[in-house]
């Protein structure tokens, strides 16, 4: 082959390997795919499996890497406060081999909710740990204890404080949510003024979980969350991000897909689940991601959500709510076919 044809041959290598945005993936394994463009996440998962690491440990250290980072503020400490001005985490971790999860909920004072979600699995026969008692598991596994809020944190809770609560999770109580702060008590009925408010969810986009997927060369699934939930929610709070099915799932015969959004509209279809289980019966990823969108989407048209799902060949897409606000939603990959870690948009 001559120097000009092989010049040609090359460039047009390139352009088939350059990630177009918009176009869902071409198949490839070993598999690196998590939401939003969080790319340093991406770039250590990908690693971890370079260097001999397994899907399980390329998914604690890609989605621990965001909680060091504090990805957009929504991941790790020092982010979205509670009423009470607290940060805690969310995470899961879960392995499509053994369908084994670990999970943690209203993790308090442990900045590293995904490695405590491994010890979950790791060293005990149990699957989700909550609140103070999970925190002590935490220090009993070796995680220090440490103050998660920020200068950040703090000016976010004091605004609010200072805009008389608003926004906030209530309905239905006295005084009026949409008015004051508490502390609440439950209302006997609504008046019309505070139906309407009462149907008016949170629906700043303050929700950026990390959720990734992982498929080694063998097709061996794993996926994993981390999150600081809602911001200004109330104590107790448990979103979609540690619930096996909604913030994730993974099952090796079929694939693996992770959601992110308004979790609390989000886990009660079992958007990940549902999503393995339509690329189960042979839908391609796109699709299954969107089917579950739109199932969410009839019951609440203006939902903030997405889904990533990837299947055991390497396929993978996403989708999301189209909303004023939220037209695009992009997404991070890593396979053999792209020379790093690369942004991509969901198709409509
Ligand atoms: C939750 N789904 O706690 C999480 C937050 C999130 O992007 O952003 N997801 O509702």
């Amino acid at each position: 082959m001559g120097f000009g044809a092989r010049r040609v041959l090359r460039f047009l290598l390139l352009v088939l390997l350059l990630p177009v945005p918009g176009a869902a993936g071409a198949a490839a394994l070993p598999l690196v795919v998590n939401t939003w463009a969080f790319r340093k996440a991406t770039e250590t998962a990908w690693y971890t499996l370079q260097s001999g690491g397994s899907e399980l440990d390329a998914v604690e250290r890609g989605c621990a890497q965001c909680e060091i980072d504090q990805c957009d503020g929504s991941v790790g400490f020092g982010g979205s406060p509670d009423e009470h001005g607290e940060t805690t985490l969310d995470a899961m971790i879960m392995d499509g081999d053994t369908m084994e999860v670990g999970a943690v909920a209203d993790l308090r004072r442990i900045k590293n909710a995904i490695g405590v979600a491994r010890k979950v699995i790791q060293h005990t026969k149990h699957t989700l740990l909550v609140g103070e008692s999970a925190s002590l598991f935490a220090e009993s596994m070796g995680f220090p204890c440490e103050d998660l809020t920020t200068q950040n944190s703090l000016s976010i809770y004091l605004k609010w404080l200072y805009q008389s609560c608003q926004p906030n999770y209530w309905k239905n109580v006295i005084p009026d949510a949409s008015k004051s702060c508490g502390p609440y008590k439950q209302a006997k009925q609504l008046n019309s003024e505070e139906w309407i408010n009462s149907q008016k969810r949170i629906n700043i986009h303050n929700h950026d979980t990390i959720g990734m997927i992982v498929i080694g060369g063998s097709g061996h699934v794993a996926v994993g969350t981390s999150t600081n939930g809602a911001v200004h929610k109330i104590q107790g709070r448990v979103g979609d991000s540690p619930i096996a099915g909604a913030g994730a799932y993974a099952d090796s015969t079929s694939g693996g897909a992770a959601a992110t959004g308004d979790g609390d509209i989000m886990m009660r279809f079992l958007p990940s689940y549902q999503a393995v289980e339509y690329m189960r019966t042979g839908t391609d990823p796109t699709t299954a991601c969107q089917k579950v969108i739109s199932r969410i989407q009839k019951y609440v048209p203006y939902f903030f959500g997405a889904v990533i799902c990837a299947n055991t060949t390497g396929s993978y897409g996403a989708a999301c709510n189209k909303v004023p606000g939220f037209t695009q939603f992009h997404f991070m990959v890593y396979s053999p076919l792209l020379n790093q870690p690369s942004e991509f948009q969901d198709t409509v």
